[in-house]
């Protein structure tokens, strides 16, 4: 990485306890992702973003907040960038997903918290994250209890705002949303002091679901019998589409799904014929969580679909471009955002539907139904969507994981176990 010392300075971060940080990260990049074979050319964009993850985009957030602009640090993807980004503002992706952070949370919240929660908390609280000390303002959400407690904490350190989010999906609960929204949307206008037009959010609107088109084109690629790229390396770029620039990211991404189609055309893979193919659903895998992905595909599997909000959560279905005044364009996102399905909705029988259509749309031998540690709201749906599995007939495996390494050992001899049963 470039020399970043005197802008982490400046944004008063513990720089000492950074480099720590600084000096694994290109370690564990190297050993997960730099020793895969045949990895697509255009990964080198995605490569250098993290490589820089701590320099680039830093910097160019900066760069916007010194001509006047606003960044907003969001933790869900309930959270609609839409009217961030029409009042000129920047939205930025916030959870954490390294064990480097979870102490610095475990200072203030229960052991028995989801390490999500933990690591995020952490990276403000330590100082040791550019992005949580640039964000001028955080968006929380009601959730789960683990975060909306959370909020409380971080609200002391950092102005955060809190959207509502409904617990059914009722007319009146989508209704109830739209109108969260359209507050969320005052909030962000006198914060920014940029008003939020119609045209303005139908740019936004057109942006963002532009970013969701090219990761649906990604993923779509990994339908395909022989497989382009590794599900590692579309996991990598799932984690970076909540921070970088949407539409360089929609660019890059499009250009990584020209080579791919190539591939396809020439019948490239990246994994030998007869590799069982996997789907992972469960909670999100914040970067640089990349455990479960690589235990998988160096155990003889490979990830053609992630069932998360690092996957087709955060881009399934659009937000309706057709509508001319601020209010129908508010209703529209309230209805797309409201078709994401967390298991922190019930009921949430839709989440269900969507994990057995994808089983089947990207053909896959087996499930990995991934829970992190303390996560009460997928670890009791992991009774449903295990049930239904089975039911339809697709093997399912269900594990529970945080972000430590300890378990890895146990984890690899549970996946390769599950996937030499794939085989037989
Ligand atoms: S839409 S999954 S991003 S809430 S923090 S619920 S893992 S205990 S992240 Fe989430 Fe939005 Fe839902 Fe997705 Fe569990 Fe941890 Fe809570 Fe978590």
């Amino acid at each position: 990485m470039a020399d970043y010392r005197k802008m982490w300075e400046d944004l008063g971060m513990d720089v000492e306890t950074h480099d720590q940080l600084c000096e694994v990260l290109p370690q564990a990049f190297g050993d997960v992702y730099l020793s895969q074979e045949n990895r697509p050319e255009s990964m080198d964009y995605y490569n250098f973003v993290v490589a820089e993850i701590h320099g680039v985009r830093p910097a160019e957030l900066i760069e916007h907040q010194k001509k006047g602009g606003k960044v907003f640090g969001t933790f869900c993807i309930y959270v609609p960038d839409e009217i961030v980004f029409a009042a000129d503002a920047i939205a930025t992706g916030l959870c954490g997903g390294s064990q480097f952070w979870v102490p610095g949370g475990e200072k203030v919240l229960p052991t028995n918290t989801c390490p999500l929660i933990k690591a995020s908390v952490g990276a403000r609280l330590d100082k040791t994250c550019p992005f949580f000390r640039i964000a001028d303002m955080y968006v929380g959400e009601t959730t789960c209890d683990g975060k909306k407690k959370a909020w409380e904490i971080l609200a002391e350190d950092v102005p955060v705002h809190v959207m509502d989010i409904p617990q059914m999906k009722r007319a009146k609960d989508i209704k109830a949303w739209a109108e969260e929204i359209t507050d969320f949307k005052k909030v962000v206008e006198e914060f920014t002091g940029n008003e939020v037009t119609a045209e303005k959010l139908g740019a936004s609107i057109h942006m963002i679901n532009e970013k969701r088109k090219a990761l649906k084109r990604l993923y779509d690629l990994r339908k395909n019998d022989k497989l382009p790229i590794s599900g590692k390396d579309v996991l990598l770029i799932s984690q970076i589409a909540f921070y970088d620039d949407p539409t360089r990211f929609t660019q890059m991404t499009h250009k990584l799904c020209d080579e791919l189609d190539q591939r396809v055309a020439d019948g490239v893979s990246v994994f030998a014929d007869g590799t069982k193919r996997i789907m992972l659903t469960g909670t999100p895998l914040a970067i640089p969580n990349w455990k479960i992905h690589n235990l998988v595909e160096t155990s003889g599997g490979a990830v053609v679909c992630e069932e998360m909000c690092t996957g087709t959560r955060y881009f399934e279905n659009l937000v309706d471009e057709t509508k001319t005044t601020v209010d129908d364009q508010i209703q529209a996102i309230a209805e797309r955002y409201m078709g994401i399905n967390c298991a922190c909705f019930t009921p949430n029988s839709a989440r269900i539907d969507d994990i057995i259509r994808l089983a089947k749309e990207y053909k896959v031998d087996g499930v990995i139904d991934v829970n992190l540690k303390f996560c009460s709201l997928y670890d009791v749906e992991g009774y449903t969507v295990e049930r239904a599995l089975k039911e339809a007939g697709i093997p399912v495996l269900g594990i529970e994981t945080d972000y430590v390494d300890s378990d890895a050992q146990q984890l690899r001899t549970r996946i390769s176990a599950f996937i030499e049963m794939l085989n037989k």
